[in-house]
């Protein structure tokens, strides 16, 4: 039994959905937004069109988290202090190599990801003191960019780490069960995946990331760009398989050649784990 393999609670699930309720940010927020609410269960109005009355003093425990995740299999935020936290890599540094360097890895977890997290904690902590008329209101909007930018990227890394395994111990080759086949169906097969998978990754301009992700009404793969972290998301749609293209992924070894980091990647797929949150995507 390894950490992705603990079910979900069913009272953190609700509470999550309330939370997601209470927020609209970040790159699959919107998807647990649009998800989260059933129409027989609408949302109390707010008096207030900008900062929800229901949101929490302290911050949502599991508000960003894609509705396909365990919250606890990712270990993203620390209950006891209200604090979202770098969860540690399931690997060392040096695991991927040579695909992807210690040192990239290293830089990328403890410095990238964990910036993200006190910009998180940071931005959760301005709107709270706005909530208490001790902040600025007129910044509402700044910071509510500042939880998107910031909890995308927490929680779109905390993702990708398990989306890799080491080359060989449960990296690369090709997925299996319902993901294989539903890569055949929306893309003719797992060849022409590749191809617009490659393309898409290879074809963000400036920072951002790729996406395999689900569609749950149609139980279609789609794959799309997300520049920065949480831009041109598919509302409703889960993270199945994603590759972080900003720069800092991959510099230190591949320099201009993307291409190149693309083409190493696919050697580090987790393709159990994609297949796990693709098989909930669709239970849903
Ligand atoms: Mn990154």
């Amino acid at each position: 039994m390894n950490r992705h393999e603990k079910t979900q609670d069913a009272s953190t699930h609700l509470a999550r959905r309330e939370a997601l309720a209470a927020l609209g940010f970040g790159a699959f927020a919107a998807a647990g937004v649009a998800m989260a609410q059933p129409a027989s269960q609408p949302s109390p109005p707010s008096t207030n069109p900008t900062i929800p009355k229901e949101l929490p003093s302290k911050g949502p425990p599991t508000a960003i988290i894609p509705g396909n995740v365990a919250p606890a299999e990712l270990n993203v935020f620390d209950e006891a202090s209200g604090q979202f936290v770098l969860p540690q890599l399931p690997y060392a540094f040096n695991a991927l190599e040579p695909h992807i360097d210690a040192k990239t890895m290293e830089i990328h977890h403890d410095k990238h990801h964990a910036a993200y997290v006190a910009g998180l904690n940071k931005a959760l902590a301005e709107l709270a003191r706005i909530r208490t008329a001790a902040g600025d209101s007129a910044l509402v909007k700044f910071w509510a960019n500042q939880v998107s930018f910031h909890g995308a990227g927490h929680i779109n890394h905390s993702l990708f780490w398990n989306m890799m395994a080491p080359a060989g111990k449960g990296g690369g080759g090709s997925p299996r069960g319902k993901l294989a086949e539903a890569i055949q169906r929306s893309f003719g097969s797992y060849e022409q995946f590749v191809a617009q998978f490659k393309a898409t990754a290879a074809s963000v301009e400036g920072g951002g990331w790729a996406w395999l992700a689900v569609e749950p009404w149609s139980k279609q793969l789609l794959l799309f760009q997300g520049e920065k972290q949480q831009d041109l998301m598919v509302t409703g749609a889960l993270p199945v398989l994603g590759i972080d293209v900003w720069e800092h992924a991959y510099y230190l070894k591949y320099q201009n050649k993307r291409a190149d980091y693309i083409n190493a990647f696919l050697n580090l797929i987790n393709w159990e784990y994609c297949g796990k949150l693709f098989d909930r995507g669709i239970a849903r």
